[in-house]
Protein backbone atom coordinates (compact mmCIF):
# COMPACT_ATOMS: atom_id res chain seq x y z
CA UNK A 1 0.00 0.00 0.00
CA UNK A 2 1.83 3.11 -1.23
CA UNK A 3 -0.43 5.37 1.23
CA UNK A 4 0.46 3.30 4.26
CA UNK A 5 3.29 5.51 5.54
CA UNK A 6 0.86 9.00 5.19
CA UNK A 7 0.89 10.66 8.34
CA UNK A 8 -1.66 10.06 11.53
CA UNK A 9 -4.85 13.11 10.66
CA UNK A 10 -6.99 14.69 13.21
CA UNK A 11 -10.28 12.60 13.97
CA UNK A 12 -12.40 15.32 14.15
CA UNK A 13 -11.89 15.91 9.87
CA UNK A 14 -14.39 15.69 7.53
CA UNK A 15 -13.12 13.17 5.22
CA UNK A 16 -13.97 13.46 1.21
CA UNK A 17 -11.33 10.88 0.40
CA UNK A 18 -8.91 8.44 2.27
CA UNK A 19 -6.10 7.22 -0.40
CA UNK A 20 -5.10 9.98 -1.70
CA UNK A 21 -6.21 12.11 1.49
CA UNK A 22 -8.43 14.69 1.47
CA UNK A 23 -10.01 16.48 4.15
CA UNK A 24 -11.86 19.66 5.40
CA UNK A 25 -12.25 20.59 9.00
CA UNK A 26 -15.69 20.88 10.57
CA UNK A 27 -17.06 24.53 9.11
CA UNK A 28 -17.44 25.91 12.95
CA UNK A 29 -14.10 25.12 13.86
CA UNK A 30 -12.48 27.26 10.65
CA UNK A 31 -14.42 30.32 12.31
CA UNK A 32 -13.51 29.63 16.14
CA UNK A 33 -10.05 31.24 15.33
CA UNK A 34 -8.30 33.45 12.93
CA UNK A 35 -5.56 31.49 12.00
CA UNK A 36 -6.16 27.57 11.62
CA UNK A 37 -4.50 25.20 13.40
CA UNK A 38 -2.40 23.06 11.27
CA UNK A 39 -4.08 19.95 11.98
CA UNK A 40 -7.63 21.57 10.76
CA UNK A 41 -6.14 23.36 7.82
CA UNK A 42 -7.71 21.55 4.92
CA UNK A 43 -5.67 19.14 3.40
CA UNK A 44 -5.47 17.80 -0.53
CA UNK A 45 -3.31 15.20 -2.27
CA UNK A 46 -3.63 13.47 -5.43
CA UNK A 47 -1.06 11.38 -4.34
CA UNK A 48 0.57 9.52 -1.56
CA UNK A 49 2.49 12.18 0.98
CA UNK A 50 6.11 11.64 0.11
CA UNK A 51 8.66 10.95 2.78
CA UNK A 52 11.27 13.08 2.38
CA UNK A 53 14.89 13.55 4.36
CA UNK A 54 15.78 17.04 5.31
CA UNK A 55 18.82 16.33 5.75
CA UNK A 56 19.46 15.52 2.23
CA UNK A 57 16.69 17.26 0.77
CA UNK A 58 17.69 19.12 -2.45
CA UNK A 59 15.87 22.06 -4.45
CA UNK A 60 16.51 22.27 -7.98
CA UNK A 61 16.24 25.86 -9.63
CA UNK A 62 16.33 25.32 -13.69
CA UNK A 63 16.16 27.20 -16.94
CA UNK A 64 17.95 30.16 -15.94
CA UNK A 65 21.62 30.75 -17.85
CA UNK A 66 24.47 30.12 -15.91
CA UNK A 67 23.07 26.36 -15.11
CA UNK A 68 21.37 25.21 -12.18
CA UNK A 69 21.16 25.93 -8.73
CA UNK A 70 20.87 23.28 -6.34
CA UNK A 71 19.97 24.26 -2.55
CA UNK A 72 20.04 21.98 0.69
CA UNK A 73 17.01 22.89 2.92
CA UNK A 74 20.10 24.23 5.63
CA UNK A 75 21.16 26.88 2.27
CA UNK A 76 17.54 27.82 1.53
CA UNK A 77 17.36 28.95 5.40
CA UNK A 78 20.43 30.51 5.77
CA UNK A 79 20.95 32.29 2.58
CA UNK A 80 18.58 34.08 2.03
CA UNK A 81 16.06 36.30 4.37
CA UNK A 82 13.22 34.82 6.01
CA UNK A 83 9.94 35.96 5.45
CA UNK A 84 6.53 36.10 7.21
CA UNK A 85 3.22 36.41 5.65
CA UNK A 86 -0.54 35.73 7.11
CA UNK A 87 -2.26 33.65 3.83
CA UNK A 88 -5.47 31.56 3.17
CA UNK A 89 -5.11 29.51 0.82
CA UNK A 90 -8.54 28.30 -0.96
CA UNK A 91 -8.95 24.88 -2.86
CA UNK A 92 -10.33 25.88 -6.15
CA UNK A 93 -13.18 22.73 -5.65
CA UNK A 94 -14.22 24.32 -2.32
CA UNK A 95 -17.61 24.34 -2.09
CA UNK A 96 -18.26 22.28 -5.07
CA UNK A 97 -20.87 20.35 -3.34
CA UNK A 98 -23.43 23.10 -4.09
CA UNK A 99 -22.65 23.42 -7.38
CA UNK A 100 -23.23 19.73 -8.05
CA UNK A 101 -26.56 19.85 -5.99
CA UNK A 102 -27.79 22.68 -8.47
CA UNK A 103 -26.65 19.99 -10.98
CA UNK A 104 -24.46 17.02 -11.41
CA UNK A 105 -20.06 18.06 -11.45
CA UNK A 106 -17.08 15.73 -11.04
CA UNK A 107 -14.89 15.80 -8.43
CA UNK A 108 -14.70 15.49 -4.48
CA UNK A 109 -17.74 16.65 -2.83
CA UNK A 110 -15.84 19.73 -0.51
CA UNK A 111 -18.18 21.54 1.55
CA UNK A 112 -17.60 24.95 2.53
CA UNK A 113 -13.75 24.02 4.56
CA UNK A 114 -11.78 23.28 1.49
CA UNK A 115 -10.13 27.11 2.57
CA UNK A 116 -8.05 27.93 5.38
CA UNK A 117 -5.43 30.23 6.74
CA UNK A 118 -2.02 30.13 8.15
CA UNK A 119 1.10 31.80 9.16
CA UNK A 120 3.76 30.62 6.21
CA UNK A 121 7.46 31.67 6.53
CA UNK A 122 10.23 30.96 4.35
CA UNK A 123 12.79 32.40 1.59
CA UNK A 124 10.67 34.76 -1.08
CA UNK A 125 10.67 32.99 -4.33
CA UNK A 126 12.15 36.13 -6.09
CA UNK A 127 15.19 36.17 -3.66
CA UNK A 128 16.33 32.46 -4.45
CA UNK A 129 15.54 33.68 -8.57
CA UNK A 130 17.71 36.65 -7.81
CA UNK A 131 20.09 34.21 -6.66
CA UNK A 132 19.70 31.31 -9.32
CA UNK A 133 20.63 33.89 -11.81
CA UNK A 134 16.95 35.83 -13.37
CA UNK A 135 17.37 39.30 -14.47
CA UNK A 136 16.91 41.40 -17.27
CA UNK A 137 17.30 39.38 -19.97
CA UNK A 138 15.76 35.95 -18.61
CA UNK A 139 12.81 38.79 -18.62
CA UNK A 140 12.92 39.01 -22.06
CA UNK A 141 11.78 35.24 -23.05
CA UNK A 142 10.69 34.07 -20.11
CA UNK A 143 6.93 33.85 -18.99
CA UNK A 144 6.24 31.26 -16.36
CA UNK A 145 7.85 29.71 -13.31
CA UNK A 146 6.69 26.19 -13.31
CA UNK A 147 6.92 24.25 -9.75
CA UNK A 148 7.58 20.03 -9.63
CA UNK A 149 6.66 18.14 -6.67
CA UNK A 150 8.50 15.28 -5.06
CA UNK A 151 4.94 13.08 -5.07
CA UNK A 152 4.22 11.16 -8.12
CA UNK A 153 1.12 9.26 -9.99
CA UNK A 154 1.88 5.49 -10.63
CA UNK A 155 3.80 6.11 -13.90
CA UNK A 156 6.52 8.54 -12.25
CA UNK A 157 4.81 11.84 -13.23
CA UNK A 158 5.55 14.41 -10.60
CA UNK A 159 2.49 16.64 -9.31
CA UNK A 160 3.41 20.41 -11.15
CA UNK A 161 2.03 23.60 -11.69
CA UNK A 162 2.93 26.75 -12.85
CA UNK A 163 2.47 30.44 -12.28
CA UNK A 164 2.59 33.84 -14.41
CA UNK A 165 6.61 35.23 -14.13
CA UNK A 166 5.55 38.86 -12.99
CA UNK A 167 3.67 37.08 -9.95
CA UNK A 168 7.20 35.17 -9.48
CA UNK A 169 9.64 37.69 -9.30
CA UNK A 170 7.36 40.62 -8.25
CA UNK A 171 8.21 42.81 -5.19
CA UNK A 172 4.64 42.91 -4.29
CA UNK A 173 3.73 39.04 -5.14
CA UNK A 174 5.15 37.48 -2.13
CA UNK A 175 5.30 34.28 -3.33
CA UNK A 176 7.29 32.03 -0.31
CA UNK A 177 9.37 28.76 -0.82
CA UNK A 178 7.90 28.00 2.60
CA UNK A 179 9.92 25.43 5.41
CA UNK A 180 7.34 26.91 8.30
CA UNK A 181 3.59 26.62 9.05
CA UNK A 182 2.17 28.82 12.11
CA UNK A 183 5.71 28.79 13.09
CA UNK A 184 6.51 25.23 13.00
CA UNK A 185 8.45 23.13 10.11
CA UNK A 186 5.82 21.96 7.62
CA UNK A 187 3.49 19.08 8.52
CA UNK A 188 3.99 16.30 6.11
CA UNK A 189 0.49 16.94 4.79
CA UNK A 190 1.32 20.62 4.13
CA UNK A 191 4.57 19.66 2.09
CA UNK A 192 7.32 19.54 4.51
CA UNK A 193 10.73 20.12 4.14
CA UNK A 194 9.41 23.28 1.48
CA UNK A 195 6.50 24.07 -0.50
CA UNK A 196 5.40 26.95 -2.67
CA UNK A 197 3.19 29.81 -0.63
CA UNK A 198 1.21 31.35 -3.73
CA UNK A 199 -0.63 33.80 -2.09
CA UNK A 200 -3.90 35.07 -3.65
CA UNK A 201 -4.22 31.95 -6.14
CA UNK A 202 -5.76 28.72 -6.38
CA UNK A 203 -4.14 26.39 -3.80
CA UNK A 204 -3.20 23.87 -6.59
CA UNK A 205 -0.32 26.27 -7.62
CA UNK A 206 1.17 25.84 -4.02
CA UNK A 207 2.84 22.78 -4.84
CA UNK A 208 4.13 20.64 -2.01
CA UNK A 209 6.79 18.51 -1.24
CA UNK A 210 8.77 20.99 -3.53
CA UNK A 211 11.98 19.15 -5.21
CA UNK A 212 11.85 21.64 -8.68
CA UNK A 213 11.88 24.93 -10.28
CA UNK A 214 11.90 26.09 -13.62
CA UNK A 215 12.01 29.73 -15.40
CA UNK A 216 10.00 28.86 -18.87
CA UNK A 217 8.53 30.43 -22.00
CA UNK A 218 6.08 28.21 -21.37
CA UNK A 219 3.46 26.73 -18.57
CA UNK A 220 3.52 23.75 -17.01
CA UNK A 221 2.66 20.80 -19.33
CA UNK A 222 1.16 18.90 -15.95
CA UNK A 223 -2.46 17.75 -16.21
CA UNK A 224 -3.23 20.17 -13.41
CA UNK A 225 -2.52 22.99 -15.31
CA UNK A 226 -3.34 21.90 -18.79
CA UNK A 227 -6.41 19.75 -18.30
CA UNK A 228 -7.71 20.69 -14.86
CA UNK A 229 -8.21 23.80 -12.99
CA UNK A 230 -9.81 25.49 -15.63
CA UNK A 231 -13.40 27.08 -16.17
CA UNK A 232 -15.49 26.10 -18.55
CA UNK A 233 -19.24 28.04 -19.68
CA UNK A 234 -22.72 26.11 -18.34
CA UNK A 235 -22.73 25.18 -21.61
CA UNK A 236 -19.95 23.16 -22.52
CA UNK A 237 -20.17 19.47 -21.15
CA UNK A 238 -17.38 16.41 -21.10
CA UNK A 239 -18.35 15.45 -24.78
CA UNK A 240 -18.02 19.30 -26.04
CA UNK A 241 -14.98 20.07 -23.75
CA UNK A 242 -11.30 21.82 -25.59
CA UNK A 243 -9.14 22.14 -22.12
CA UNK A 244 -7.04 24.84 -24.79
CA UNK A 245 -9.76 26.87 -24.92
CA UNK A 246 -9.45 28.20 -21.33
CA UNK A 247 -7.01 29.55 -19.47
CA UNK A 248 -5.56 27.89 -15.76
CA UNK A 249 -6.91 29.02 -12.77
CA UNK A 250 -4.46 31.69 -10.74
CA UNK A 251 -6.47 34.37 -9.07
CA UNK A 252 -9.52 33.44 -7.34
CA UNK A 253 -13.03 35.09 -7.28
CA UNK A 254 -14.35 36.68 -3.98
CA UNK A 255 -15.90 34.08 -1.88
CA UNK A 256 -17.91 33.71 1.57
CA UNK A 257 -19.20 31.27 3.52
CA UNK A 258 -21.51 30.65 6.99
CA UNK A 259 -19.61 28.55 8.99
CA UNK A 260 -22.08 29.10 12.21
CA UNK A 261 -25.08 28.33 12.25
CA UNK A 262 -25.10 25.03 10.42
CA UNK A 263 -27.33 24.27 8.01
CA UNK A 264 -30.40 22.87 9.40
CA UNK A 265 -30.14 24.00 12.83
CA UNK A 266 -32.85 24.90 15.25
CA UNK A 267 -32.59 28.23 17.39
CA UNK A 268 -34.94 28.97 20.68
CA UNK A 269 -37.13 31.93 20.10
CA UNK A 270 -36.52 32.57 24.05
CA UNK A 271 -33.16 33.93 22.47
CA UNK A 272 -34.62 36.37 20.62
CA UNK A 273 -31.51 36.60 18.53
CA UNK A 274 -29.38 34.54 16.07
CA UNK A 275 -25.61 35.06 15.76
CA UNK A 276 -24.42 34.52 12.40
CA UNK A 277 -19.88 33.79 11.64
CA UNK A 278 -18.53 32.98 8.85
CA UNK A 279 -15.49 33.58 6.63
CA UNK A 280 -14.53 35.46 3.39
CA UNK A 281 -11.77 36.40 1.52
CA UNK A 282 -11.17 37.27 -2.28
CA UNK A 283 -8.28 36.24 -4.84
CA UNK A 284 -5.67 39.04 -6.12
CA UNK A 285 -4.48 40.53 -2.91
CA UNK A 286 -8.31 41.83 -3.06
CA UNK A 287 -9.56 42.69 0.20
CA UNK A 288 -12.86 41.97 1.38
CA UNK A 289 -14.47 44.90 2.12
CA UNK A 290 -17.84 44.13 3.31
CA UNK A 291 -20.13 41.22 4.18
CA UNK A 292 -23.92 41.66 3.87
CA UNK A 293 -26.06 38.83 5.71
CA UNK A 294 -29.75 38.40 4.61
CA UNK A 295 -32.24 36.18 7.49
CA UNK A 296 -35.20 36.72 4.68
CA UNK A 297 -33.30 34.59 1.78
CA UNK A 298 -32.03 37.72 0.51
CA UNK A 299 -34.99 40.26 0.89
CA UNK A 300 -33.93 42.35 2.98
CA UNK A 301 -29.52 42.43 4.36
CA UNK A 302 -27.69 43.94 6.99
CA UNK A 303 -23.77 44.09 7.69
CA UNK A 304 -21.70 42.00 9.40
CA UNK A 305 -18.55 42.76 11.61
CA UNK A 306 -15.46 42.38 10.09
CA UNK A 307 -12.26 40.59 11.76
CA UNK A 308 -8.91 40.74 9.87
CA UNK A 309 -5.60 41.10 10.87
CA UNK A 310 -4.89 44.32 13.01
CA UNK A 311 -3.45 46.19 10.98
CA UNK A 312 -5.06 46.80 7.42
CA UNK A 313 -2.35 45.25 4.72
CA UNK A 314 -0.79 47.27 1.83
CA UNK A 315 -3.55 47.68 -1.56
CA UNK A 316 -3.14 44.65 -3.75
CA UNK A 317 -2.06 42.54 -0.26
CA UNK A 318 -4.65 41.39 1.19
CA UNK A 319 -3.86 37.23 1.03
CA UNK A 320 -5.81 36.73 4.36
CA UNK A 321 -9.31 36.33 5.14
CA UNK A 322 -12.09 38.37 7.34
CA UNK A 323 -13.88 36.31 9.68
CA UNK A 324 -16.72 38.00 10.29
CA UNK A 325 -20.16 37.75 12.76
CA UNK A 326 -23.28 39.17 13.07
CA UNK A 327 -26.23 39.53 15.52
CA UNK A 328 -29.70 39.88 14.99
CA UNK A 329 -32.72 39.49 16.29
CA UNK A 330 -35.16 37.05 14.95
CA UNK A 331 -37.69 38.09 13.02
CA UNK A 332 -41.59 38.10 15.19
CA UNK A 333 -43.57 36.13 12.61
CA UNK A 334 -40.95 33.52 10.98
CA UNK A 335 -40.69 30.08 11.52
CA UNK A 336 -37.51 29.14 9.60
CA UNK A 337 -34.96 31.71 8.36
CA UNK A 338 -33.14 31.33 4.93
CA UNK A 339 -29.77 32.93 6.30
CA UNK A 340 -27.45 33.93 3.33
CA UNK A 341 -24.30 35.68 3.41
CA UNK A 342 -22.24 37.46 0.11
CA UNK A 343 -18.96 39.41 0.27
CA UNK A 344 -17.71 42.30 -1.77
CA UNK A 345 -13.92 42.75 -2.14
CA UNK A 346 -12.41 46.26 -2.77
CA UNK A 347 -12.39 46.05 -6.67
CA UNK A 348 -16.12 45.58 -5.71
CA UNK A 349 -17.02 42.55 -7.26
CA UNK A 350 -19.40 40.76 -5.84
CA UNK A 351 -20.75 37.08 -5.71
CA UNK A 352 -23.31 35.46 -7.70
CA UNK A 353 -26.60 34.95 -6.17
CA UNK A 354 -26.80 31.06 -8.00
CA UNK A 355 -25.13 28.42 -9.23
CA UNK A 356 -26.51 27.42 -12.81
CA UNK A 357 -25.49 30.52 -14.04
CA UNK A 358 -21.45 29.64 -13.06
CA UNK A 359 -21.90 26.12 -13.79
CA UNK A 360 -18.87 24.26 -14.92
CA UNK A 361 -18.34 20.85 -15.11
CA UNK A 362 -15.69 20.16 -12.97
CA UNK A 363 -17.34 22.26 -10.23
CA UNK A 364 -14.74 24.84 -9.72
CA UNK A 365 -14.81 28.52 -8.35
CA UNK A 366 -18.03 27.83 -6.49
CA UNK A 367 -18.79 31.05 -5.08
CA UNK A 368 -22.63 32.08 -5.26
CA UNK A 369 -24.52 33.13 -2.16
CA UNK A 370 -24.39 30.52 0.82
CA UNK A 371 -27.28 29.93 1.82
CA UNK A 372 -28.17 28.13 5.58
CA UNK A 373 -31.62 27.04 6.88
CA UNK A 374 -32.81 27.35 10.70
CA UNK A 375 -35.53 26.58 12.64
CA UNK A 376 -37.33 28.46 15.02
CA UNK A 377 -38.76 26.71 17.41
CA UNK A 378 -41.60 28.13 19.74
N1 LIG B 1 1.36 19.91 -4.26
C1 LIG B 1 1.72 18.64 -4.47
N2 LIG B 1 3.03 18.35 -4.59
N3 LIG B 1 0.79 17.63 -4.57
C2 LIG B 1 -0.56 17.91 -4.46
O1 LIG B 1 -1.37 16.98 -4.52
N4 LIG B 1 -2.29 19.65 -4.20
C3 LIG B 1 -2.56 21.06 -4.54
C4 LIG B 1 -1.61 21.98 -3.80
N5 LIG B 1 -0.25 21.54 -3.91
C5 LIG B 1 -0.97 19.26 -4.27
C6 LIG B 1 0.05 20.24 -4.14
C7 LIG B 1 -3.93 21.51 -4.30
S1 LIG B 1 -5.08 21.14 -5.48
C8 LIG B 1 -4.24 22.32 -3.23
S2 LIG B 1 -5.79 22.96 -3.04
C9 LIG B 1 -3.24 22.64 -2.19
O2 LIG B 1 -1.99 22.02 -2.44
C10 LIG B 1 -3.72 22.20 -0.83
O3 LIG B 1 -2.77 22.50 0.15
P1 LIG B 1 -2.95 21.91 1.61
O4 LIG B 1 -3.10 20.43 1.52
O5 LIG B 1 -1.76 22.37 2.36
O6 LIG B 1 -4.23 22.54 2.14
MO1 LIG C 1 -7.03 22.22 -4.97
Amino acid sequence: DPYSSDPERHPLLHTNSLKPFNAEPPAEILSDSYITPSAFFFKRNHFPVPQVDPASYQLHVEGLSGGSLTLSLEELKTRFPKHTITATLQCAGNRRSEMHKAKQVKGLNWGIGAISTATWSGAKLRDVLLAAGYGSDVAQWARHVQFEGLDKDVTGAAYGGSIPLNKAVGEDGDVLLAYEMNGEALPADHGFPVRVVVPGVVGARSVKWLGKIIVSAEESSSHWQQNDYKGFSPGTDWDTVDHKSAPAIQELPVQSAITTPADGAVVDRSVEEVTVKGYAWSGGGREVVRVDVSLDGGKTWQVAQLRGSEHSPPLGRAWAWKLWEITAPLPPEAQELEIVCKAVDNSYNVQPDTFLPIWNLRGLLSNAWHRVKVKIAE
